[in-house]
């Protein structure tokens, strides 16, 4: 069966820790997606929920799908928020930010009382790292950045990491975030200490934000051909 299904049993799953009254964070990406067009047929059956999204496009496909959104700084509390990743390992540890919204995504996710990650089974791995570690930087003297993030990763023992500046389609421009932030992509083969690469990362400077999701998600719902797999 195709991931599609896939993507589409998990969002389902995910609606069961949606409950009436609720300030829901609204992931990114396209299991997200699914998640909160599910959703909206929730609200168009009478269940009141508001929504804070982690990005210009789920704003976009929320409201198409009905869900009253209110701006984060109005939310008092966030109870659930539900997000897509890109790897996720036994430790629930996530690496999230190929659809470039990893900073606001990590805030949301940070601020609200519970993360669920929603995937298809495509993203379970043994060791974090075959996906490209996105690390989102200030424009401002991103060269030194990315040498500054290259030296991090050497120190947490991955070996020979490269490290680079995400363009836009077209290959030309680089890609901006939705927070006007450039994106380096870093091959890394294997992350062997997840933790170690995260503390690396954040002690320089122009680092904003990296992909590295570690303690936030405390269920993960796998799609699978024959349904959903809920671990928590
Ligand atoms: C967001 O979308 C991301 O953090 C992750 O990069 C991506 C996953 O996308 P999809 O659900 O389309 O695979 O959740």
């Amino acid at each position: 069966m195709s991931t599609s299904h896939q993507k589409t049993s998990a969002a389902v799953a995910a609606l069961k820790y949606v409950q009436d009254g609720m300030v829901l964070g609204l992931g990114s990406g396209s299991t997200a997606e699914i998640f909160v067009r599910k959703l909206g047929e929730r609200v168009a059956q009478g269940l009141s929920v508001k929504g804070v999204p982690t990005s210009e496009r789920t704003a976009e496909v929320a409201r198409e799908a009905g869900i009253p959104l209110i701006p984060v700084d109005q939310a008092d509390c966030l109870h659930v928020t539900v997000d897509g990743a890109d790897e996720v390992d036994g430790k629930f540890q996530l690496i999230k930010g190929g659809g470039g919204c990893l900073l606001r995504e990590k805030i949301i996710a940070h601020a609200s009382d519970l993360m669920v990650v929603i995937i298809d089974e495509t993203k379970l791995v043994g060791a974090l790292g075959e996906f490209p570690l996105p690390v989102e930087v200030d424009p401002f003297a991103f060269t030194i950045t990315a040498k500054k993030v290259f030296d991090a990763l050497r120190s947490a023992g991955i070996e020979r990491p490269d490290v680079q500046l995400r363009r836009k389609g077209d290959g030309l421009e680089p890609f901006i975030t939705d927070g006007g932030n450039y994106i380096l992509d870093c091959a890394c083969g294997m992350i062997p200490d997840a933790p170690s690469a995260d503390r690396a990362l954040k002690a320089i400077p122009g680092v904003m934000e990296h992909g590295l999701f570690l303690g936030l998600a405390r269920v993960v719902i796998v799609g699978e051909d024959s349904g959903a797999r809920v671990m928590e």
